[in-house]
């Protein structure tokens, strides 16, 4: 049996974030496959035995469930020395930068590509455009950003590198983005992290049906 499993789906970049990570740090990891698109998440009893906030990812170590994929990268990174921050100011800058990711960089990124590609009705457009805006002033900053440093919190990557990655390796034609016009900053430190060791493809990475998009 793996040291690690993970509840995952291929669908899912929250759950990429930690699937890489165990990949790139080399640990013994097993997928549990979350059966999201028919309503796992939502199931109470899945709800009971596997998260109570109804998320993925959510990986079973050492006994225990953990939630939340920047407590579990926090958590992998103190338990193993990969990808931990070096010194205070750092896990400090990482910490920031993990907290800025799930507000508001996976935070509407994944709801906007998410509606966009996979709801069954088609979404509403003012939805749509208030998500699109957001990221997309969001995305400027994280393109500023990374013209300044080859990594999200200083000159390796560290675990605010899997966390702002989640979502970045899915194709253009589910999100309507395509990194390497809009945004070269980024499609650089992209092209950096695909080149790490133990790098894959999400939908390599991680099990369930690969859905064509909807729209
Ligand atoms: N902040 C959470 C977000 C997790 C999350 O939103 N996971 C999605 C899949 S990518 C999920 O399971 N959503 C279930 C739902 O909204 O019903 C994290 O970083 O782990």
């Amino acid at each position: 049996m793996a040291q690690y499993k993970l509840h995952c789906f291929c669908q899912s970049g929250n759950s990429f974030k930690v699937a890489l990570y165990l990949n790139c740090a080399g640990l013994d990891w097993e997928p549990v496959f979350t059966d999201f698109m028919h309503g796992a998440t939502r199931d109470p009893k899945w709800r009971e035995a596997v998260n109570a906030m109804g998320e993925a990812p959510v990986p079973e170590v050492d006994g225990k469930k953990l939630t939340q994929s920047g407590v579990i990268l926090t958590y992998l990174a103190d338990k193993t020395g990969k990808f931990k921050p070096a010194t205070e100011d750092e896990r400090l800058e990482a910490l920031r930068w993990i907290l800025f990711d799930n507000h508001k960089f996976t935070g509407t990124f994944a709801t906007y590509r998410f509606m966009k590609a996979f709801l069954p009705n088609a979404p509403d457009p003012n939805v749509l455009a208030f998500l699109k805006g957001r990221f997309d002033s969001t995305l400027g900053i994280v393109e500023r950003h990374l013209g300044r440093s080859s990594f999200v919190a200083g000159d390796k990557p560290t675990i605010a590198d899997f966390s702002l990655a989640g979502y970045m390796f899915y194709p253009p034609e589910e999100s309507g983005y395509d990194w390497a016009k809009s945004t070269p900053n980024l499609h650089a430190w992209i092209e950096r992290m695909r080149a790490l060791p133990g790098w894959k493809d999400p939908y390599d990475l991680m099990p369930g049906e690969r859905i064509k998009p909807l729209r």
